[in-house]
């Protein structure tokens, strides 16, 4: 049995609280947020793509309407009430059946209230490596919370319907080329009290010691905010460290005093509705959520296909048997879904551009989005997810 935590909620917050506002200081400082600017052909803005380039991150203001993030939230929140009442229970909190009991993975990721549960573990080859603060829970809370979620956009008819939004779309294929691949998708669930922390960590397993390695091979994140993302609850980065190659986070802890207050950090608050990117080399994480703001980020990402092609697959959180080398066609089934993503976008909203995906074009009309696209390229496309 382990030890309860020494650490109060308020002590926690206090601690931080210096750092936080020295944090915020430094990203104003930065600025690199605004709204989306792209070009007349399309592509993202060359300031806000040097932007990203430099620094590893950009915050996008204001892309997701009222209307979707509030069916976002109506998806999340019931996503969240057909949960397992526990990890591995076959019914939620009413008695239903709970939702995933015939994919080929469940989608809930449970963790212990306010813990780093992959903080200085071996998870995920080990890239967290040094665990965060863990304060102690209320005496009422729930023994294990819904820490991440999977398969967005098999669970979340909005989900679906956020990966196929033009504008993210064409980041993205500014940033990895028209041809570009998707990486996977997870739903942070960051609750008042409850909500974990995300050790310090640069995403990306396979091409640290590549002979073309360089700032972008890992692909970038995006992560969609349906609740304001505030100093108290949001992600942290450590801007230009994506360049920076493989780092030792165990030395950087050791150096700043055994502190996980890394020194240059910024955090990135966000309104409800903005959408953030992160290269995934950049050295990021998250405080456990001791703040009075519920924090939940959808967050899914995109490579290039020369990242994966040909590649072994890593680990991760959708990943059972890492270690296949990733062909065309998985990159073909995997890709299909952004396809029927734009699909199911313009069914919702006929009257916005659709975004034209390069790797589908002339293919669209076999990638409507229906039952039967569905069944064949929805259903657990998670398994499939382009891990590096
Ligand atoms: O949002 C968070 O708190 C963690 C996100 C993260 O670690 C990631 O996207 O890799």
């Amino acid at each position: 049995m382990t030890e309860p935590s020494a650490l109060s909620q308020e002590a926690h917050a206090e601690g931080l609280a210096a750092y936080r506002t020295a944090g915020q200081q430094r990203a104003r400082d930065f600025g690199n947020r605004g709204p989306l600017r792209l070009t007349d052909a399309d592509g993202l803005h060359p300031e806000i793509l040097g932007a990203y380039r430099e620094h590893g991150y950009y915050v996008f203001t204001g892309i997701l309407d009222d209307r979707e993030v509030a069916e976002l939230r109506h998806d999340v929140a019931e996503m969240l009430a057909r949960a397992p009442v526990r990890e591995g229970a076959e019914t939620d909190a009413q008695g239903r059946p709970a939702l995933g009991i015939d994919y080929a993975r469940s989608p809930y990721v449970f963790a212990k209230p306010l813990s780093d549960p992959w903080g200085g573990t071996e998870i995920f080859g080990g890239r967290h490596q040094v665990q965060m603060a863990q304060p102690a829970a209320d005496a009422d809370a729930p023994a294990e919370i819904v820490f991440t979620m999977i398969a967005m956009c098999q669970a979340l008819p909005a989900g679906l319907r956020l990966y196929g939004h033009p504008g993210l779309l064409a980041i993205a294929a500014s940033i990895n080329g028209e041809d570009f691949v998707p990486f996977n998708d997870s739903i942070f669930v960051k609750e008042p009290g409850l909500g974990g922390a995300v050790a310090w960590h640069q995403d990306g397993v396979t091409h640290w010691e590549s002979p073309n390695w360089d700032p972008e091979i890992h692909g970038f994140n995006f992560q969609a905010q349906l609740y304001d993302a505030t100093l108290g609850n949001c992600l942290w980065v450590l801007p230009g460290s994506h360049k920076r190659g493989k780092i030792d986070i165990k030395a950087l802890v050791r150096e700043n005093g055994g502190s996980e207050q890394l020194p240059d950090a910024v955090p990135l608050e966000c309104a409800a509705g903005d959408v953030l990117i992160i290269n995934r080399q950049i050295l990021h994480g998250s405080f456990a959520n001791t703040s009075p703001d519920r924090r939940t980020s959808l967050t899914f990402g995109f490579h290039r296909r020369a990242s994966v092609l040909g590649v072994k697959m890593a680990g991760g959180l959708s990943q059972k048997n890492p270690g296949q080398r990733c062909d065309a066609q998985r990159i073909f089934d995997r890709s299909a879904v952004i396809q029927l993503a734009i699909d199911a976008r313009h069914q919702a909203r006929p009257g916005e551009p659709r975004f034209a995906y390069k790797p589908f074009a002339g293919l669209e009309d076999d990638f409507r989005f229906n039952d039967d696209t569905s069944e064949r390229f929805l259903r657990d496309y998670y398994v499939k997810d382009l891990a590096i």
